[in-house]
């Protein structure tokens, strides 16, 4: 299975500076990028076209857009739907961040159909899920995730299979704990909720549940990345704040 690195820009960077570091990561990938990696950027939704345009010809690299509307058009003032993200681009999405999840009110419901719609209309997918602190400490980490978990999969439509899956949908796990705030979540910890979620996503599509890739997110920085990526159980990341900067995240691609 490829390592999936990727970036979240969030509300950060004009089409000036997204251009700017796309291009830089583009030009500079060759030197640093392990065999069977891909990366994916999630630049703000303004930035996706002249991301999308500085990959172009690089086949490791992808565009995604961090948020969407789950119809395919309509009277949603201020939204946006996966055909218009298609049309400029982009070819992932994130559905659950912790931020739409806590910021912007998004239930599991809500999340798994943004998930499902963005699957069936031809979008790959990352599914973002995560433990806030209180529920760490109250021992619920296992039942927080099975709960994300079996939103998604107890909703989707009977064609989508588990192989319909391979290949289109990714798992973030981002403890909201360590998002933003400098606690990266040691080795030990990773592997556990790592084990949880893939132990989870057989128990929801069986064997195939082994190929979806789980990516872990949550202040990784070019000095944790290499531990990080090279535990057994962790197919990826996901990465904020340290992707800003081409050079950080370049370095964080190539650990
Ligand atoms: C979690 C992560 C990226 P950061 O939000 O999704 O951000 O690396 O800044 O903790």
């Amino acid at each position: 299975m490829h390592k999936i690195i990727a970036a979240n820009w969030k509300m950060y960077k004009d089409r000036t500076e997204a251009a700017t570091t796309a291009g830089e990561i583009a030009a500079a990938l060759p030197d640093v990028l392990p065999k069977e990696r891909q990366v994916v950027i999630f630049p703000p939704v303004t930035s996706i076209e002249c991301v999308a345009q500085a990959f172009r010809g690089h086949k490791s690299l992808a565009v995604g857009a961090q948020n969407f509307y789950p119809a395919p058009e309509g009277a949603f003032t201020g939204e946006v739907s996966v055909g218009m993200l298609r049309d400029v681009g982009a070819e992932w999405v994130l559905a659950g961040h912790s931020e739409r999840r806590h910021i912007f009110g998004e239930t599991d419901e809500m999340v798994a159909r943004k998930a499902i719609f963005s699957l069936s209309h031809g979008l790959k997918t990352m599914l973002c899920i995560g433990e806030t602190l209180d529920e760490r400490e109250q021992g619920n980490l296992y039942a927080v995730l099975e709960r994300q978990l079996t939103a998604f999969f107890a909703a989707r439509p009977e064609g989508m299979t588990g192989d319909a899956l391979v290949g289109r949908l990714a798992i973030a796990y981002e403890p909201v704990w360590a998002i933003g705030t400098g606690k990266v979540a040691g080795p030990g910890e990773v592997r556990e909720a790592h084990g949880v979620t893939k132990a989870l996503l057989e128990k929801f599509i069986g064997k195939t549940g082994k190929k979806l890739p789980v990516l872990y997110g949550g202040s990784v920085k070019p000095d944790n990345a290499g531990a990080l990526i090279a535990l057994d159980n962790v197919d990826g990341l996901l990465v904020g704040g340290a992707s800003l900067e081409a050079q950080s995240f370049l370095q964080i691609i190539g650990a």
